[in-house]
């Protein structure tokens, strides 16, 4: 917690450091009050440096001797000022030696080494380590580790970290140790140690080259029963890395550790990833099906890691997609294998788009809006967003999209062939993807520093006699906080044309067959392609695959969309033509129920566009998963980054107009639905099964949206009935939904059932935060509940963020009561664990758009925040860049 005004760091501002690491022995007497670390390290000037001091960094830890060279050092041989300890003048080889003492069971922030439960646990990404001992804490520091650990044998039975275990035994007194080598240089961030009463799953797994490695997950004793999805999860993932680009596991053991208290999904550090247990634990009772497929992609993503990451890591943090943007794009492909089918891989990508749409783009066009690879941040940990993870995802996939699965191929092995074991910058993949393709990508570099979401419109000229289809091609992209211009991107827009009967046309663009998808690429703000041989008025189907992170804006008239809804052989764009038929009656209706008190009784909803949703409902030919995703209608939030000036109320009644006059109107489709897509027999996760699930529970749910005795007994029945929780929690929620007595009861009886699954419990008090029928009142009240504590990020999001981020009618009450609850609750989790606090102060970031009666009370709130004295760097700066 700081006081000062926070520093600003610049990319430009990049030194080497001074010194390099080569070998780092820590050693760890462990106690939860007062643990002792020992580091010796073996440190040589280097030879790229711009400064001469030895620069170590160290926060929150008391410095209890420091060595060099075996003579111990005074205060008059260091400065130790802002976390940052000095040592001016050193020979070119050193030994230090440093002796320092740490609070873990203080230590609320999760950051560093922590208590959780009782057992001792990690988590240095991105500047943790210095909270351990002190240290050059930066990625471009890649040293050997050698860990000793030691603490009390019963208490603390298991004793893990990186790498391979190199001896155990037993100490005096009750204690015992063990002894742990990483046999590959690692920036400090991937340190990591448990110390802890758990128990493990584990097997030995067969690697291609022939080498047997230990695979095990470790978990509280009680929940071994939900840890056969992770570890089979992780089988797959290896196997797939190995598969689709030959990188192999590198390590003897491979080790994944669940904690309850963990402020992100989980982490990726060298043969030790720790994971938040809601990405680890699961079973049918307890876990959806969304939490199976969590657990599927968070496995394969920190396993990715190991390559993309730790063998090659970043430079700096201003690279930080370097890694996280691959590692997301390979568990994105990596799932959709896992499926296999043309539209489970297109369902995948649908859920990818709407994830950008939701939470992306919004933050690209707010205040806090960043390109790929940021310029400057006050705090890292602020970071680590949908804009560095997903945004950078598409960034990636566009080099896939460019130069196809076998050309992005010899980039990445480009690309470990030029970097492995070392750290690097954004610059290098794509020069290691131009290189391997023969390619100059210049121009693709504004992907990585410009910020905002790009525009792209089009206009389409069908020539009769000419027998020739001219596609205009338009780019812009709005301005963003410090970039007032912007130059155009590089563009691949993949495109087909649909001819009268909905069929794909053979393509020729430039006198080249093109197959029925091509890929234009769009490198000025206006770009002409012609296509020859063009029979018949086409309807272009425009970003197929969504081939990059724009907004395509216009175009389309209603038949056009109609027709592509029907046709459209990509079933992206067949689902986007939804959205977009959906999105235009909820702005419509929006403005609508916005001018009339009375809204919702003068509403109504064209019989074109419900015979369209009939249609996909009922056709057998579609995929139940792609169905649902054609019948879910765009989100209150999506819908309000659409307008200028925000009513939640308005936009609420409009959404719930058109889900309840479905429920009405396509009532019986509905019900066959329900239950045609039963799945009896045992519960699977599978992306068949989840699929017809998912489309069952959006039909119990539209027919609960206008609730009749019939329905409210079909959600009554599934609750009592079902035998896992994908289908348990569906019914709880259309109940709350519906506003019926049953809810509560079912409530009572749901936390009676699982109050000892602390999972579960996030998921009754999401469930309650999230449903419109769950005022402030009710929030408060359930905070008074003794299963909810604020110290726990899990629970602290699924009651106080699930309001404030997920319920937009409630938290946006006229009053302003919301806010000042925001508020309340932003300042309260900063003094426990600032990460976490700013994660919620984000809630605020699109205050300027809402109505100016909300927009007064919002900014009231913000600077009632920022007025704070007491506040952490990362809460500042997110305020701070709200309010500028
Ligand atoms: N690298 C992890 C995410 C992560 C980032 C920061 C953390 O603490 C501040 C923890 C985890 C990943 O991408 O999975
Ligand atoms: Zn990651």
């Amino acid at each position: 917690m700081r006081t000062d005004t926070p520093q600003t760091i610049f990319r430009k501002d990049y030194t080497p450091p001074s010194y390099l690491v080569d070998t780092v022995e820590l050693g760890f007497d462990l106690d939860p009050a007062r643990t002792i670390v020992a580091s010796r390290l073996t440190l040589r000037r280097n030879p790229a440096a711009t400064t001469r001091g030895i620069e170590l960094h160290g926060e929150d830890i008391e410095l209890v001797a420091l060595r060099l060279n075996g003579k111990l050092l005074g205060k008059r041989d260091y400065t130790l000022a802002n976390n940052l300890l000095t040592i001016r003048s050193a020979p070119d080889d050193v030994v230090l030696e440093i002796e320092t003492l740490c609070a873990p069971d203080k230590n609320t922030t999760l950051s560093g080494l922590y208590v959780s439960n009782g057992n001792f646990f990690t988590q240095c990404e991105a500047e943790g380590f210095r909270r351990i001992t002190f240290f050059p804490d930066r990625p471009d520091v890649m040293a050997k580790f050698t860990v000793m650990l030691r603490a009390d044998k019963a208490r603390y039975p298991v004793l893990l970290s990186n790498g391979n275990l190199l001896e155990e035994g037993d100490l005096d007194d009750g204690r015992h140790y063990a002894l742990w080598e990483d046999p590959f240089k690692k920036p400090s961030y991937l340190f990591a140690l448990v110390a802890a009463q758990l128990v493990c799953q584990e097997e030995t797994f067969r690697l291609a080259d022939g080498r047997d490695a230990l695979l095990q997950v470790w978990v509280e004793d009680g929940n071994l029963d939900k840890t056969d999805y992770a570890m089979q999860s992780l089988k797959h993932s290896i196997r797939w890395d190995e598969e689709k680009y030959g990188l192999e596991l590198d390590l003897d053991r491979f080790m994944i550790v669940a904690t309850s208290d963990f402020n992100m999904g989980a982490m990726e550090n060298k043969g030790l990833n720790i994971f938040n247990t809601k990405f680890v634990l699961a079973n049918p009772r307890v876990a959806t099906d969304i939490d199976f497929q969590g657990i599927e992609a968070v496995v394969a993503h920190e396993y990715f890691h190991n390559w993309t990451g730790n063998r090659v890591t970043c430079r700096d943090w201003f690279q930080l997609s370097l890694k996280e943007g691959l590692t997301v794009f390979r568990d994105q492909e990596f799932t959709a294998d896992m499926i296999g089918t043309a539209t489970g891989r297109a369902v995948t990508r649908i859920d990818q788009v709407r994830t950008l749409r939701q939470a992306q783009f919004p933050e690209d066009a707010g205040p806090m809006a960043h390109p790929v690879r940021p310029d400057s941040f006050v705090e890292i940990n602020n970071f680590y967003t949908v804009t560095v993870y997903e945004k950078g995802a598409e960034v990636v996939r566009m080099y896939q999209t460019l130069f196809g699965v076998d050309g992005f191929r010899k980039g990445m092995d480009l690309y470990f062939a030029r970097h492995d074991e070392q750290a690097v910058e954004c610059d290098d993949f794509r020069r290691a993807m131009a290189d391997a393709n023969n390619r100059e990508l210049g121009q693709f570099e504004r992907w990585y520093s410009q910020a905002g979401t790009p525009v792209l419109r089009f206009e389409g000229r069908w020539d009769e006699a000419a027998q020739t289809y001219t596609l205009t091609l338009f780019q812009s992209c709005p301005a963003t906080p410090g970039q007032p211009e912007k130059l155009p991107f590089h563009i691949p827009v993949a495109v087909g044309l649909l001819d009268a009967a909905g069929a794909d046309m053979a393509l020729v663009v430039d006198g080249q067959q093109r197959g029925t998808t091509a890929v234009l690429e769009l490198t000025e703000a206006e770009q002409t392609f012609v296509f020859t041989g063009v029979t018949g008025q086409p309807v272009a189907s425009v970003l197929r695959d969504f081939s990059a992170p724009v907004i395509l804006q216009g175009g389309y008239t209603d038949a056009d969309l109609l027709h592509l809804f029907s046709h459209d052989s990509d079933p992206v764009n067949r689902w986007e033509a939804g959205q977009r038929l959906a999105m235009e009656r909820l702005l419509k209706l929006t403005g609508e129920a916005g001018a009339n008190d009375d809204a919702a009784a003068s509403l109504n909803l064209d019989e074109t566009f419900i015979e369209a949703l009939r249609k996909i409902l009922v056709d057998e030919t579609l995929d139940p998963a792609f169905r649902e995703q054609c019948l879910t209608l765009p989100s209150e939030s999506m819908v309000a980054e659409q307008l200028e000036c925000v009513d939640p109320l308005a936009v609420h009644i409009a959404r719930q107009f058109v889900r309840a006059d479905l429920g009405t109107r396509l009532r019986n489709e509905l019900l066959a639905q329900y239950e045609a897509n039963a799945t009896p027999g045992p519960y699977s996760p599978d992306a068949a099964s989840a699929g017809k699930r998912a489309l069952k529970n959006l039909a119990l749910a539209y027919l609960n949206a206008a609730p009749d005795a019939a329905s409210v007994a079909l959600a009554q029945r599934q609750f009592d009935e079902a035998d896992n929780m994908t289908d348990r929690a569906a019914a709880l929620s259309a109940l709350v939904a519906a506003r019926v007595p049953q809810a509560a009861d079912a409530l009572a009886v749901f936390y009676d059932e699982f109050q000892n699954e602390a999972l579960v419990v996030d998921k009754w008090f999401a469930m309650q935060a999230l449903s419109p029928t769950t005022d402030l009142a009710a929030v408060r009240a359930l905070m008074t509940h003794p299963a909810f504590t604020l110290r726990n990020p899990n629970r602290a999001r699924s009651l106080v963020a699930m309001f404030c981020v997920n319920n937009p009618v409630q938290f946006h009450a006229p009053d302003g009561s919301g806010y000042a609850f925001w508020a309340e609750q932003v300042i309260a989790l900063d003094a426990l664990n600032p990460q976490v606090a700013s994660r919620l102060a984000r809630a605020m970031d699109r205050w300027r758009r809402y109505a100016p009666a909300l927009q007064w009370q919002m900014r009231e709130a913000l600077q009632k925040v920022a007025g704070q004295v007491k506040l952490s760097n990362d809460v500042r700066e997110i305020v701070g860049k709200a309010l500028a």
